[in-house]
């Protein structure tokens, strides 16, 4: 397909010459979404990813294939599952509220996962939310409920593979246990899967729905010249500039490696793992609050990150120039596991005080200080320097020696309304501020501004 106009072209260089959005930079938090007939088993062996459910089902000898036959029997066709899918709760305003009190800034859902599933209306196949299951158009349902409030930014999951699409595998899908073939539901069954396909449907995603992120998955399966995926990628920037909008592309959406933490396209995607220290090329750290990205009802709620070492992970990520995309598995009917929604409003009361030393910061010429009695990260926005310490200091803060302080210099604690706070150097040169009473939970952020 002919590439609009526009000053980005499909080849490396051009593409990789593209900024990052300063407010991909900014927002720091974003709600990743796993939804899809994976939600209706909702299950996975503890610690293992439950939106994978088909392809465990499918590997002898693994619990979940023994886990299906025994909840399900082996005639039950995983497609069954899209079927039972009903997202009969589903309320889009109700979860767009719900990540607005997270403090989030924006989400990305799967718009169709391994499974093949599609969650909007798409044209070029019926394997979608709209003839299967929900009869829905969820993403369009979820993006219009976004719009409407105007304050999150929205963007799209996309798997460029497919596990067990004939077209792609050139194979029929099969059945575990028996060996007998079985339907891939809905998809097209002839012309070329990335052509006929998988291209059009992130177009149809692009155009229909202009999301403000494109987060592309299952790279690995091919290489780059075989996705193809760099014409789509140059028309989705040179359209955005052209609507004066900026979008962010992760480097899963493959022009080179697609490796995780490959410089390609606007952001690293690191999995489950946090960078060890400053990485000035922008990260986006994604996982889920348990160990699986979609809903795993075998998940017990000490296998949840507790909100403490929610924030503090998030106070870390954030000291090093990433973002937490933090995922959330809502239930096939449409709500939200309430584990999961405890945390999210955990989340968000904690930033209504300290967001201010979140959003909008970068990182400052160090994201810690090692050695010091405290375990504290630093940010920095508008000359104003940030250190959050993650668990209460005590009496005393201790800052590092290089920290710019002078006479003028207002130190405070968000969310306490003590006002100033006294500080002197000790005998090593470090700046020690004297707290006032402990305020709020589960970090705390202290503001230094030195005119
Ligand atoms: C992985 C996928 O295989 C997982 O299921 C999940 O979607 C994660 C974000 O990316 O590569």
């Amino acid at each position: 397909m002919a590439s609009t106009e526009g000053p980005y072209e499909p080849t490396v260089e051009s593409l990789n010459s593209h900024p990052t959005p300063k407010w991909f930079n900014n927002d720091k938090f974003g709600i990743f979404l796993h939804w899809g007939a994976y939600s209706v088993p909702a299950w996975g062996p503890r610690g293992s990813y439950a939106e994978w459910y088909w392809y465990y089902m499918n590997s002898p000898g693994n619990e979940t294939n023994r886990y299906h036959r025994a909840t399900y029997g082996e005639d039950f066709s995983y497609d069954r599952f899209a079927e039972q899918w009903k997202a009969e709760k589903f309320n889009a305003a109700d979860w767009v509220k719900l990540f607005n009190d997270a403090g989030a800034k924006y989400f990305v859902l799967t718009s169709k996962h391994h499974e093949g599933v599609a969650l909007w209306d798409s044209k070029v196949s019926e394997r979608d939310t709209m003839a299967m299951g929900p009869k829905r158009d969820l993403a369009k349902e979820l993006f219009s409920a976004a719009r409407a409030d105007g304050k999150l930014r929205a963007g799209f999951y996309y798997s460029l593979m497919e596990w067990y699409n004939p077209l792609f595998t050139g194979q029929p899908a099969t059945n575990p246990y028996t060996g007998q073939p079985v339907p891939y539901t809905g998809a097209p069954q002839s012309g070329d899967y990335v052509k006929d396909y998988m291209l059009p449907q992130m177009r149809e995603l692009i155009d229909g729905y202009d999301p403000d992120i494109l987060w592309c998955d299952g790279q690995w399966d091919r290489s780059a010249a075989q996705w193809q995926t760099a014409g789509v990628i140059a028309d989705y920037y040179n359209k955005a500039l052209k609507k004066g909008k900026e979008v962010a592309v992760a480097n899963r959406c493959k022009i080179e490696s697609g490796a995780l933490e490959s410089h390609e396209l606007d952001f690293q995607t690191p999995e489950y793992s946090v960078k060890p220290d400053i990485d000035p090329v922008k990260w986006e750290s994604s996982r889920g609050i348990a160990h699986s990205y979609g809903y795993n009802q075998n998940e017990p709620v000490e296998d949840y990150l507790s909100s403490d070492q929610l924030v503090d992970s998030f106070v870390d990520i954030v000291s090093k120039n990433g973002n937490l995309l933090l995922d959330v598995g809502p239930k096939a009917d449409g709500t939200i596991p309430d584990v999961q929604r405890e945390r999210l409003l955990d989340m968000g009361s904690w930033l209504k005080v300290n967001g201010e030393a979140m959003y909008g910061t970068t990182y400052w010429n160090r994201a810690e200080e090692k050695g010091g009695p405290d375990d504290l990260r630093y940010t920095v926005k508008d000359g104003v320097l940030y250190a959050t310490a993650l668990k209460w200091p005590g009496e005393q803060l201790t800052l590092g020696a290089d920290v710019p302080v002078g006479p003028g210099t207002r130190i405070t604690l968000l969310g306490s309304d003590s006002g100033p706070l006294r500080w002197q150097r000790d005998e090593q040169g470090r700046v020690v501020v004297t707290t006032p009473a402990e305020t709020g939970q589960y970090a705390y952020s202290f503001k230094i501004e030195t005119p």
